[in-house]
């Protein structure tokens, strides 16, 4: 007997990926030799390493997960389905690094790999995680002739308010973040986004091996190996920024995690403060491109810098039950805000618009797919953005999370 095990009811390898919200999955058989009842017991379990993901499992839409499912699936080839979801605090460290295992009896008749892939921070990632990442991330800019150059011309002076100062202004991000995260695991499966947590020190981040060590004139200095040395923006080798806080030793001044969500509970009281700080704040914690919205995001920092202000804001809305775009507190919508910052109001560039107000080009096209997760489409609404784990509607998931958010 053999049957096939769907991750994110695909056979694709590229949707075998999990976070800890629960992804759909389904089990049938593909060769019914050695049955003999119209119906068998599938037992589906996974096998993990000592240190890197772990996964559990349910029959059903609700109810606990357990590390084994029993299963009753038809030897006519019908698709069953279950759910499958990464143990918190329980990574992957490498691609597939958790094998989903389906056994009839005592005989294995099927087997998946699987990846626990979480957003997590960069000052504790392994050598190895970070280096992936870095090689996605240099490869994407390919010397300034790859892909990158568009995620660059996103975040212009000219986009400037279709994503700050204004209600969209953490949606806005969470779209760019995750265009970019996806075009990475295009290159890379394994990656995901590492966060720099900004209100603590950040050593192994701010190193030669990783997001490089600025000398007296901010040139941004990376040891031999590092592919970030050969990073090029606007036709421009190398990377200016200079720090005005110790980067071995402490955090910049910013507004604690504490004191950020000590803000409010309401969307109206959160997003306005913690635009100017932490996240204003550490952006100009540094002089050189980083500083300003013109220029930020030529410094590959500023992706890192902005997963952390999405993170607050996913740990935030977790705190205060802010997934529903329903829910009046989640977010701020208004008769008054410029067009792209109310909840049903598709996103500048990923909309294609370039008739005013909205700029006048839109570089970068639609939103790029994931296997593992179909929201949000090609043109993301603000009002997508909210229910990222899809806690209140399971099709909203969008596929990632962060290594301390639980679900
Ligand atoms: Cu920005």
């Amino acid at each position: 007997m053999n049957v096939e095990l769907q991750i994110n009811n695909s056979v694709s390898a590229r949707a075998g990926f999990v976070t800890w919200s629960p992804s759909p999955c389904r089990v049938r058989v593909t060769n019914p030799t050695g049955a003999t009842t119209p119906t068998v017991s599938i037992v589906i379990t996974a096998r993990s390493t000592a240190t890197g993901g772990v996964v559990a499992f349910r029959t059903g839409t609700t109810g606990q997960f357990s590390a084994s499912i029993t299963v009753p699936v038809p030897i006519n080839g019908t698709s069953v389905p279950f759910f499958t979801v990464g143990r918190f605090g329980r990574p992957s460290l490498s691609l597939g690094d958790v094998v989903v295992e389906a056994r009839f009896g005592n005989t294995l008749v099927g087997s998946v790999p699987c990846t626990v892939r979480i957003r997590k921070n960069a000052n504790t990632l392994t050598a190895p995680e970070r280096d992936r990442f870095i090689a996605a991330f240099a490869q994407l800019n390919n010397q300034g002739m790859g892909r990158f150059a568009d995620f660059r011309n996103m975040h212009t002076r000219a986009s400037d308010p279709e994503a700050h100062g204004a209600p969209g202004f953490l949606p806005w991000h969470r779209a760019y973040l995750l265009d970019l995260e996806r075009e990475l695991q295009a290159i890379d499966p394994s990656v995901a986004l590492p966060y720099w947590r900004f209100d603590q020190p950040a050593p192994n981040l701010f190193t030669r091996d990783f997001i490089g060590v600025s000398d007296a004139l901010g040139t941004v200095q990376f040891s031999p190996a590092n592919p970030f040395r050969f990073w090029v923006t606007d036709g421009v080798p190398g990377i200016n920024r200079r720090p005005f806080f110790n980067t071995s030793a402490a955090p910049p001044g910013v507004r604690t995690e504490a004191q950020t969500f000590a803000l409010g509970t309401t969307y109206l009281a959160f997003r306005g403060p913690m635009e100017g700080n932490p996240h204003g704040q550490a952006h100009v914690s540094f002089d050189g491109s980083i500083s300003s919205i013109p220029t930020a995001a030529k410094d590959p920092l500023f992706f890192l810098l902005h997963c952390n202000v999405d993170r607050l804001w996913a740990k935030w809305q977790r705190q205060n039950g802010r997934f529903d775009p329903a829910v009046a507190a989640s977010y701020s919508g208004s008769p008054n805000n410029r067009i792209g910052h109310n909840l049903p109001d598709t996103m500048w560039p990923w909309n294609g618009v370039t008739t005013p107000p909205r700029p006048s080009t839109a570089p970068g096209g639609t939103m790029a797919s994931a296997p593992a997760a179909a929201a949000p489409g090609p043109q993301p609404r603000v009002e997508q953005m909210l229910d990222y784990r899809g806690t209140v509607n399971a099709i909203s998931r969008l596929g990632f999370d962060y290594d301390d958010v639980p679900a």
